[in-house]
């Protein structure tokens, strides 16, 4: 009796300090209210602009279920819910790879634009699930997070100098304002992420003030890096739609 009453005060002092379960929470009630918000205001726009709001709402929908897994998860385990993490990613980073290529669709982006940013995400996550969960000791996390990085790169150069960007460029406007926006987001709001897997490989980031002299949890920074990127990813969409329609 003694033990468990012990038990219960220490896991309720967790509580105040748990901030990773503290974000896995509002993130999930972040996203939620997002997709509430996106789906219920698909129905106001144009055909045109509905099939990109309504894949906001999904990369949001899809983010909220897995984080009320990820939460549940932490919870119970107090362990990085790793696999739960990159299912999601799996799923909601392609879309916002569509997301580029619909809005582009009419200044002539064609399919083969997208599936080459779809393929170049897909190839950014499994490595880096693989330097993150499989091969996680010696060089395994440095070179799986070095060709993760590479796709990464690749990504960038597509929306930021290559045959996306010009398109941009083409279509001027509001399209091209937005398109700008969507960059700013992959270059900086997706560099976000690199830290996270710095964070949560042994000996780099993580152990206690390695990085500017602060311990960074990988888990609060992801989580971060979802709410910004998978959120305002929508909104400046959503934003988009409410410019063309003036
Ligand atoms: C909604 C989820 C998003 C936008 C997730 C994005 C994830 C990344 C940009 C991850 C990138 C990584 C690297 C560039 C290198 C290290 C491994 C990763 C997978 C964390």
């Amino acid at each position: 009796m003694e033990n468990f009453l012990s038990l219960m005060v220490e896991i309720k002092a967790m509580g105040a300090t748990d901030y990773v379960g503290f974000t896995f929470f509002v993130g999930c009630m972040a996203m939620m209210a997002a997709s509430a918000f996106f789906f219920l205001s698909m129905n106001s726009f144009d055909n045109k602009w509905r099939t990109s709001i309504l894949i906001s709402g999904l990369i949001t929908f899809i983010a909220a279920v897995h984080y009320w897994y990820m939460r549940d998860y932490w919870a119970a385990i107090g362990e990085s819910p790793t696999f739960f993490r990159y299912v999601d990613w799996i799923l909601t980073v392609p879309l916002m790879c569509v997301e580029f290529y619909l809005i582009l669709r009419a200044a002539g982006a064609t399919r083969s634009l997208m599936w080459k940013m779809i393929f170049l995400s897909v190839i950014m996550l499994v490595t880096g699930y693989l330097g993150e969960a499989v091969y996680m000791t010696g060089m395994g996390p440095a070179v799986w997070g070095a060709i993760s990085g590479a796709a990464y790169f690749a990504i960038v150069y597509e929306i930021w100098k290559g045959g996306a960007a010009q398109l941009a460029q083409a279509a001027g406007g509001a399209v091209e304002s937005a398109h700008n926006t969507l960059v700013k987001f992959v270059v900086i709001g997706w560099a976000i992420y690199p830290i996270g897997y710095m964070a949560g490989t042994a000996g780099w980031y993580g152990a206690e003030g390695e990085f500017f002299g602060m311990a960074l949890n990988l888990d609060v920074i992801y989580n971060i890096g979802d709410a910004i990127n998978k959120i305002g990813f929508g909104l400046v969409v959503y934003n988009l739609a409410v410019n063309s329609q003036k």
